[in-house]
């Protein structure tokens, strides 16, 4: 049997797809306008040259294992996930269900210091190796944001990272792990290559967009995470160990007008070796409005969402489930 070669993934209409990569080293102007089309196109990409170093990786993916590692009585001394800390297959209030265990922490330094305390048997390492890690990424976020604002003319080049660096700012890191579990179908003849496409693959982490503004995610050398690009196609996203990728959140394109996606993705479990993601998840404090910027709005292109508090989104957020299309609450018909 001829067994196609798995990339680049073709669509029904065979228009090859696949995920974008920017190099923060290239020049700016070059770099807005690759960033803006991929987050027009794909809501998602991968960085390389981030600058954050590898020493901070480690340290993190150190602290997440051994943190994995414990035994559920020692990991549930950090607190049910909701709303912060150590949660085991149930993800968020409603009943959804995924093969993962996870941390959930707020990225306030004061509660990550606090917190600390329950979660780790050294808890000032272990703040100050979450801090620094936060620190780093926190500044890729803002990075890609100020170039963002810059390809898309808005006015204050530092409007989105603003929201982000504000001491008020309610954004988060989650640490998840997906232990290996007998896939339903491992007897299932279908070749491997198109077991991605499969539905009773067992979920990891559900289909969902992630509700924040910006999304840095990532993962051990193990894959399991895929996007929904085109035509609704899931695309493996291939495991990279030393780069980072970005997920465009509901609040950005609410921001941008809808002009950005917010990239729908999961997490699919697998069953031979742990898979760990760090995410970090860029949002603004919970008072701040989030609205169309007046630079996307214009008579051919009106408001397309009402605004709404960072607060009431949330809220919204988690009285509905995983994979419900928040937005569409907020939408103008
Ligand atoms: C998805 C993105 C982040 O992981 C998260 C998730 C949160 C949770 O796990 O508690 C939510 C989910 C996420 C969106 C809808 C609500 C809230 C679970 C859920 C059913 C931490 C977040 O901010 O939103």
């Amino acid at each position: 049997m001829v067994v196609p070669s798995p990339t680049p993934i073709r669509t029904k209409k065979t228009k090859a797809v696949g995920i974008p990569t920017i190099d923060l080293s290239l020049n700016r102007s070059m770099l807005s306008e690759l960033i803006v089309k991929a987050c027009e196109e794909y809501g998602f990409f991968k960085v390389v040259n981030h600058g954050v170093s590898k020493e901070i990786i480690a340290r993190m993916e150190e602290e997440g294992s051994e943190f994995f590692g414990r035994t559920t009585t020692e990991k549930q001394r950090a607190g049910p996930a909701s709303p912060f800390g150590y949660g085991c297959k149930s993800i968020g209030p409603n009943g959804d269900m995924g093969e993962l265990e996870y941390l959930l922490l707020h990225t306030n330094s004061l509660s990550i210091s606090e917190r600390s305390q329950a979660i780790s048997n050294d808890p000032t390492k272990f703040s100050c190796v979450v801090k620094d890690y936060i620190q780093a990424v926190k500044e890729v976020a803002c990075e890609i944001l100020d170039i963002v604002a810059e390809g898309l003319w808005v006015q204050d080049k530092c409007f989105f990272s603003k929201l982000i660096r504000d001491v008020h700012s309610d954004s988060l890191l989650r640490l998840n792990h997906y232990p290996p579990v007998k896939h339903i179908n491992d007897w299932d003849p279908t070749p491997k290559l198109y077991q991605h496409q499969c539905t009773n693959n067992r979920i990891g982490f559900g289909e969902h967009s992630d509700p924040q503004i910006l999304t840095i995610l990532k993962s051990n050398d193990v894959g399991g995470l895929q996007v929904s690009l085109h035509d609704g196609l899931w695309v493996p996203v291939p495991p990279d160990p030393t780069q980072f990728y970005v997920i465009v959140g509901d609040a950005l394109q609410v921001l941008t007008n809808g002009r950005f996606v917010s990239a729908r993705h999961r997490a699919l479990a697998n069953s031979m070796k742990p898979r760990m993601s760090m995410v970090y998840f860029g949002a603004p404090p919970l008072n701040s409005w989030i609205y169309p910027l007046p630079e996307f709005v214009s008579p051919q292109k009106p408001s397309l969402y009402k605004p709404f508090t960072w607060d009431q989104y949330k809220k919204a957020a988690y009285s509905l489930r995983l994979g419900d299309s928040r937005l569409d609450l907020f939408k103008i018909h």
